[in-house]
């Protein structure tokens, strides 16, 4: 896309960690991101979805719809194996709506308080949707794994990063840069593949 002007995508999200996310990650593609909150869409439907993609395609599809533009999101979460995968797609509400993520790491941590290091692994999933308003959807998935240490260590980043010690780092998210989480994150690696899908014809009906 080199030369023509850059397209603007509406970024379907309320999170602000996410948003410097994907706005470093989709640097120099020629795509600029728009809040969603700045275009005045300040809601989106619950998220109801048993999956991921079900999720990421409310947040999308639903701004592609309202908005009349193409749209990005992610749905997200956190699988720890001591807790058969949980909280998975439901991170953003484990322990009640409404927690800080502060809050939110210590109900994680007294779910886990009897489970030894060996058994503390864990994964993030990312489930990036792009959605026109034509109707056409694309999704790439990101994976990354890790241990959900005792306490909180790092300042950085937001939800469950100050326990999420990446098995690529050996640090946890939060003790990362931004460039150095992005390199191995779920989120990051999602966002990997969605870059490389842009330079090729599959990415037309979301350019024009
Ligand atoms: P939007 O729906 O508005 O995008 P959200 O925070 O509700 O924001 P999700 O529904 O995808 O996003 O919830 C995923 C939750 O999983 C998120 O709130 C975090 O608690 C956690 N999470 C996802 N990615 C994370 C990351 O990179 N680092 C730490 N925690 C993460």
């Amino acid at each position: 896309m080199t030369g023509a002007a850059p397209l603007r995508w509406v970024l379907a999200t309320l999170n602000s960690g996410k948003v410097r996310e994907f706005a470093a990650a989709l640097e120099g593609t020629g795509i600029r991101l728009a809040a969603a909150g700045d275009l005045g869409l300040e809601r989106f439907p619950p998220e109801t979805g048993a999956t991921y993609e079900e999720n990421a395609l409310g947040k999308a599809g639903y701004a592609a719809a309202t908005l009349g533009r193409v749209a990005i999101a992610d749905d997200s979460g956190l699988e720890v194996d001591a807790l058969g995968g949980a909280p998975g797609v439901r991170s953003a509400r484990f322990g009640g709506p409404g927690l800080t993520d502060g809050e939110r790491i210590a109900h994680l941590l007294d779910r886990l308080k009897h489970v030894p290091m060996p058994q503390r692994t864990a994964r993030f999933v990312s489930v990036v949707v792009v959605a026109a308003p034509s109707g056409a959807v694309a999704t790439f998935e990101g994976r990354t794994e890790g241990v959900i240490l005792h306490g909180p260590r790092g300042d950085d980043g937001f939800g469950y990063d100050p326990v999420f010690r990446s098995l690529d780092l050996g640090v946890t998210f939060a003790e990362a840069t931004l460039a150095e989480k992005q390199g191995v994150s779920h989120r990051g690696r999602a966002l990997a593949e969605l870059r490389a899908w842009l330079a090729g014809p599959d990415a037309e009906p979301f350019l024009g």
